[in-house]
C-alpha cells in the first residue's frame, strides 16, 4: 500500500496542532537531547552513572501502568472480520472519534516523527512505521526498540510504504483512551495513554495486531514469540520459536543461563517478544525479531534467576515505575537484595513495607538488544534465522504437564489454538484468572481467530517439513501451592528434550492429550527436586483434562462457522479418548 509520509505528517499537523514538528533521525546527538529536555521537565531522573551509566528512571501516570484491552480496537468493516477476540467499532466511526481526540491535543508541545523500521536493515521481511507522537519518552523508548531514523527513511524512500501510528497523550485520563487499529488500511490511531504496548507503536499495534492481519495477506505470520538458538554439544544451533502470553516468561528463555552449560547446551538470544516467520524458498519456516531492544518485565528479574537480562540493562537502559534506591540504583520486588531503608517506591514516595509493592508488578527496563550478552550472532541476519520447533507456553498451576509434544501440525495448531493462561498484571484487569490465550495471541491478533487458526492449518500444508510443535507449562503447583518445577535455567532440560524430539530421539508415552516424556527421558543430574515432583509435573491429568476440553469447546463455540472442522474435530477426537 504505497503512501505519502508528507502529506500524512501535514494532516496531522493540522489535526493535532502542534507547536514545533521535530523529525527523529536516529542520531545518539538527537537521543540526548530527548533525555536532556526530560530530566529539566523532571520525566527522567538520571541514575548512578557509576553503576548505571546513562539511565534513567520514568515514572508514569499511576492511571497508565499497562496495556488496556478494553480500550484496544480492531476496525474493519466487517465486524465479524474482527471476530469475538477483538473489541470493534467501524472504521468511520473509529475514525471520527479519534478525530474529535486529537484536534488541537498537541498544542504546545512538540510533535516528533519517527520513522523507523521493524526487522533487521536490509532484510525482505523488514517494514517501516512512522510514529507521530508527543511523548519524548515515546520517542526515545522508540530509539531503543526499533531502528530510527535515516535507515527507515531510505526503506521508505525505496518502498513507499509505511504504518502509518498517530500517538498522543493528550490529558492522559483513562475516560479519554483509546487505541485503534484499521488493518485495512494498516493504520494505528493511539491516544490518552503513555505506557508500553499502547504508546510504542511498533511493538503490539504494528509488529502483531496491523502484521498479523498483513501477514495473512501476504503468506507469512507475525507472532507473540521469542526466538531463540539452542546450541549442543557438537556446537550445531537449533533455533525455536516460543510463544506465551505477558509477563510468562519469554523474556527470561530468550536469555536463559543454561544449568547444562557444563554438558554443552547453551542458548543464544535472537528476540524476546516478537517473531516474524515466513517460508523461504526452501519450504523452510525462517524467523527474524523485528525488535531491535527488550521491554522487558523488571519483578523476579534478578542476578539468581535471570543474570543475562541484568547485564543486559546496566548501561543505556529506561527503568519504568520501579522503586529508587538511595544511591540511585533500581529496585524491585525479587531484585535479589533487601529493601534498603529510604528506598522511594514506584510514586517516588518513601516506601512504608506495609505490603504494597516497591515497585509496580508491571514495572520495566527498556534496554538495546545488542547489549545483551548472549544475543546470538545471527539475531539482525536479513534472511533470519531456521526454526525447527515451535513452542506454546502459559501460566497454569495444574492440569497442564510440564512438557507435551503434539502428534502433528494440526494437532499442534490445536494445543496452540485451545491454550488457556492465567492472567497477569501485563494489562488492567484481574490477575491469575484462566482465559483461553490462543498462541498467546489473544490481545495482539488483528483478525477473527478463526480465520486465523485455519490460517495457522494452511501454513502447515505450505511447510516442506513443518516444525514439530510442543506445550509447556514451568507453572504447575503441588498440594502446597509450591512450584513443581525449578524453572529458570532448569528449564533447559525441557528444551533438551524438544532437541531430542526434533532428531527422532527422546522417548515417549502417547496419551489422548499428546506425546509426554518419559520421566527417565529427561536429564535431571544435579537437580534437586522433591520425591514425586518430576513424575506430577509430567503426569496426564483425565479428570483435570476432561473439565479443561469442555472449556475449550465452550470457548471454540463462539467462532461458529469460522472455527476450521481440524480443530472441532480435535475437540471430538479428545472427548473421546477421555472417556475411554
Ligand atoms: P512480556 O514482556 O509481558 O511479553 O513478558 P514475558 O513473557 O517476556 O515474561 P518474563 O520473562 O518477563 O517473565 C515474567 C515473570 O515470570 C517474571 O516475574 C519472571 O520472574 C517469571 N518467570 C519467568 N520464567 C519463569 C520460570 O521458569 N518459572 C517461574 N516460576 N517463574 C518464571
Ligand atoms: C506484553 O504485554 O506482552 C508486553 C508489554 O510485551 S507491552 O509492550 O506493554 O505490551
Ligand atoms: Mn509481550
Amino acid at each position: 500500500m504505497t503512501r505519502d509520509l508528507q502529506s500524512w505528517v501535514k494532516e496531522c499537523v493540522e489535526l493535532a496542532q502542534p507547536e514545533k514538528v521535530s523529525w527523529c533521525d536516529g542520531s545518539a546527538t538527537e537521543y540526548k537531547e530527548l533525555v536532556r529536555g526530560m530530566l529539566k521537565d523532571g520525566s527522567l531522573i538520571e541514575l548512578n552513572p557509576a553503576t548505571y551509566p546513562n539511565c534513567f528512571l520514568h515514572r508514569s501516570n499511576p492511571n497508565d501502568v499497562a496495556r488496556t484491552e478494553q480500550l484496544t480496537f480492531v476496525c474493519t468493516t466487517n465486524k465479524d472480520d474482527a471476530g469475538p477476540n477483538n473489541n470493534w467499532m467501524s472504521p468511520d466511526a473509529a475514525k471520527q472519534k479519534m478525530k474529535l481526540l486529537f484536534r488541537g491535543s498537541m498544542r504546545g508541545r512538540t510533535m516528533y516523527v519517527i520513522p523507523y523500521i521493524m526487522g533487521p536493515v536490509g532484510s525482505p521481511y523488514s517494514k517501516v512505521g512512522v510514529e507521530i507522537t508527543d511523548s519524548p519518552y515515546v520517542a526515545a523508548s522508540m530509539h531503543i526498540m526499533t531502528r530510527v531514523g535515516t535507515v527507515a527513511l531510505d526503506q521508505y524512500t525505496r518502498d513507499r510504504e509505511f504504518v502509518p501510528g498517530l500517538h498522543s497523550l493528550g490529558d492522559c485520563s483513562p475516560d479519554r483512551r483509546l487505541i485503534v487499529h484499521l488493518p485495512e488500511e494498516r493504520s494505528i490511531w493511539s491516544f490518552g495513554s503513555g505506557y508500553g504496548g499502547n504508546a510504542l507503536l511498533g511493538k503490539k499495534c504494528f509488529a502483531l495486531r496491523i502484521a498479523s492481519f498483513m501477514a495473512r495477506h501476504e503468506g507469512w505470520l507475525a507472532e507473540h514469540m521469542l526466538i531463540m538458538g539452542l546450541e549442543d554439544p557438537s556446537g550445531e544451533v537449533t533455533y525455536m520459536a516460543v510463544a506465551f502470553p505477558s509477563a510468562s516468561g519469554k523474556t527470561n528463555l530468550a536469555m536463559m543461563v543454561s544449568s547444562l552449560g557444563e554438558k554443552g547446551y547453551k542458548v543464544w538470544t535472537v528476540g524476546d517478544d516478537i517473531a516474524w516467520l515466513s517460508i523461504d524458498s526452501e519450504g523452510r519456516l525462517r524467523a527474524i525479531n523485528p525488535e531491535a531492544g527488550f521491554f522487558g518485565v523488571a519483578p523476579g528479574t534478578s542476578h539468581e534467576t535471570n543474570p543475562i537480562a541484568m547485564h543486559t540493562m546496566e548501561k543505556n537502559s529506561i527503568f519504568t515505575n520501579v522503586a529508587l534506591t538511595p544511591s540511585k540504583e533500581p529496585w524491585w520486588e525479587g531484585f535479589g537484595t533487601p529493601p534498603p531503608a529510604g528506598l522511594l517506591d514506584w510514586h517516588g514516595k518513601t516506601w512504608m513495607n506495609d505490603g504494597k509493592p516497591a515497585a509496580h508488578p508491571n514495572s520495566r527496563f527498556t534496554s538495546p538488544a545488542r547489549q545483551c550478552p548472549i544475543i546470538s550472532r545471527h539475531w539482525e541476519d536479513p534472511q533470519g534465522v531456521p526454526i525447527s520447533a515451535i513452542v506454546f507456553g502459559s501460566r497454569r498451576s495444574d492440569t497442564i504437564p510440564l512438557v507435551t509434544q503434539a502428534f502433528n501440525w494440526e494437532h499442534g495448531v490445536f494445543l496452540g489454538a485451545s491454550m488457556g493462561a492465567e492472567t497477569t498484571a501485563a494489562a488492567t484487569g484481574a490477575v491469575g484468572v484462566v482465559r483461553r490465550d490462543p498462541m498467546a495471541m489473544r490481545p495482539f491478533c488483528g483478525y477473527n481467530m478463526g480465520d486465523y487458526f485455519s490460517y495457522w492449518l494452511s501454513m502447515g500444508k505450505r511447510l516442506k517439513k513443518p516444525p514439530l510443535v510442543f506445550r509447556v507449562n514451568w507453572f504447575r503447583k503441588d498440594g502446597n501451592g509450591k512450584f513443581l518445577w525449578p524453572g529458570y535455567g532448569e528449564n533447559i532440560r525441557v528444551l533438551r528434550w524438544i532437541l531430542d524430539r526434533v532428531r527422532d530421539k527422546g522417548k515417549v508415552v502417547r496419551t489422548p492429550i499428546g506425546l509426554l516424556p518419559t520421566p527417565d527421558s529427561i536429564d535431571t543430574a544435579g537437580l534437586s527436586l522433591k520425591p514425586n515432583a518430576l513424575q506430577d509435573v509430567l503426569a496426564f491429568d483425565r479428570i483435570g483434562w476432561k473439565k479443561e476440553v469442555d472449556d475449550i469447546e465452550g470457548f471454540f463455540h463462539q467462532f461458529s462457522e469460522r472455527l476450521p472442522v481440524e480443530l472441532s474435530q480435535e475437540v471430538l477426537n479428545l472427548k473421546n479418548q477421555l472417556s475411554d
